[in-house]
């Protein structure tokens, strides 16, 4: 333990980091910029090329500069040999996706496959830590059986620890560095050389506890978040009924000391959120319990995408449009602002019903490329051009500054605009026939 200890301090240690995504990757860089010699490693052939020309696959602010640095230098070099990667490293980080199925159960695929991965590289001394999210127990159900299948013992001939990446995604390379960490070590050893590895890189407190607590945390603090939410959500409703705005409420409410309520949104996205109550859940239910608020939680957050649609369907008719002849601008393909990352995106039940009902739907967003099968532009002219409703869904500062006259110039009046996000000056949105209607505010259906 102490010769390896020692090679983290004076950043001889080799380290191999496998899952080159949104967290991995910047994982990645960051170690490579403190001085170590990093192998990353993906199944994606396509990333790997982009990544040792020093491009990213992966839009997250200053990304693209850092790797540039890191690869130019040769401290950061990608391979889709995880095996050969495994074997040459000290330590290995696993950053690999952690996704539910439909059915909403875990799917540890990718996470198995990368444990399988590691095992076949596995040799004693080795450090082994995941950032992946995972449902409570994972660690010492599934990674162990998985690693002593090698007859190498954890906590003697190898190390092994669970650190939950906390970092936001647009400010993931700030929070990488900056984050407070949470270790869980299989046993001391484990914990004090996962404790050695994260302070060359953070400088962030760092928590040590066991594995499974540490399992635990991560998936009660995304938890917490949703619950926090569909509070704000469910707000949000009751408010629309009462004709309150509840933003104005929600925002004097947090002048309490010890008030800290989240803002109403029009879906909870995001590859994390989502997926980590269900963890809990799953979880729960190992040991014969259902967590219900947190259920409930879920239920209603799933539901404000729908919530949207009742407000275009409603705005349709108080403006006498036949609905199937209505054209519906959708502006914000990403699950939230200023990210390209769609995954799970509250916009996807509102485009796909719309498509599926055969209503006139097109998406626009300034950083995805693609929508959901739908009619998508990056040109904003095309997307609200004679729409006779037009959703703000996600709240990118691109939509924040949009032109108010420009915008009423290109629309079919009498026009809706539905504010998602709360980020729309009302008073410059509403005139002769443009209509105004927020999330939380106002007109009840
Ligand atoms: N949202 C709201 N209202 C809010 C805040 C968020 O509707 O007040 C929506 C967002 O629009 C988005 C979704 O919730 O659709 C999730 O976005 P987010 O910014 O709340 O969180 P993520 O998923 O981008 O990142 C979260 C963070 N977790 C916590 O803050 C507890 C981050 O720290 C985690 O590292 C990340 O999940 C993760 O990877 O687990």
């Amino acid at each position: 333990m102490d010769h390896l200890k020692k090679k983290i301090q004076d950043k001889t240690a080799n380290i191999t980091v496998l899952g080159l995504g949104y967290v991995g990757l910047p994982l990645a860089a960051i170690i490579a910029k403190q001085g170590f010699h990093v192998s990353g490693v993906d199944i994606k052939e396509e990333s790997i090329k982009k990544i040792n020309k020093g491009n990213s696959p992966v839009n997250e602010e200053g990304l693209e500069d850092l790797l540039g640095d890191v690869v130019a230098d040769g401290r950061l070099k990608a391979t889709t040999d995880g095996v050969e990667a495994v074997k040459s490293a000290d330590i290995v980080f696993v950053v690999v996706q952690t996704p539910i199925a439909d059915d909403k159960e875990p799917d540890l695929n990718a996470f198995k496959i990368a444990w399988k991965t590691v095992r076949s590289g596995l040799s004693k001394g080795k450090l082994l830590i995941t950032e992946s999210t995972i449902p409570p127990g994972t660690m010492k159900k599934v990674v162990l059986p998985i690693l002593e299948e090698t007859g190498l013992k954890a906590g003697e001939d190898f190390y092994l620890a669970y650190s939950p990446e906390r970092a936001i995604p647009t400010r993931t390379l700030i929070e990488i560095r900056t984050n407070s960490r949470i270790v869980g070590g299989y046993n001391v050893a484990s914990s004090e050389l996962a404790f050695t590895m994260y302070s060359a890189i953070t400088s962030g407190e760092i928590k040590k506890t066991d594995i499974e607590t540490a399992e635990m945390v991560k998936v009660i603090e995304n938890a917490y978040r949703d619950v926090n939410i569909a509070f704000a959500n469910e707000i949000a409703l009751l408010c629309e009924k009462k004709g309150i705005d509840a933003m104005e409420a929600i925002t004097l409410a947090n002048n309490h000391p010890r008030v800290d309520i989240l803002s109403p949104g029009p879906g909870v996205g995001g590859h994390c959120i989502p997926k980590d109550p269900y963890f809990l859940i799953h979880s729960a239910r190992e040991s014969a319990m259902e967590i219900e608020l947190i259920s409930k939680a879920r239920e209603i957050n799933e539901s404000m995408p729908y919530h949207i649609l009742d407000i275009i369907k409603d705005s349709l008719s108080r403006t006498n449009k036949d609905t199937q002849k209505a054209k519906i601008s959708i502006l914000g393909v990403a699950y939230k602002g200023n990210t390209d990352d769609s995954r799970n995106s509250p916009s996807e039940p509102i485009v796909k019903t719309l498509m599926k009902e055969k209503i006139d739907v097109i998406s626009h967003d300034p950083f995805v490329s693609k929508d959901f099968g739908g009619k998508f532009s990056n040109n904003l002219e095309e997307v609200v051009k004679d729409s006779d409703c037009i959703v703000v869904m996600a709240d990118h500062d691109y939509y924040r500054n949009i032109d108010p006259i420009q915008l009423k110039s290109m629309v079919k009046r009498p026009c809706t605009i539905i504010d998602g996000r709360r980020i729309l000056d009302q008073n410059a949105f509403s005139d002769e026939d443009i209509h105004y209607r927020a999330l939380g505010k106002g007109k009840s259906i």
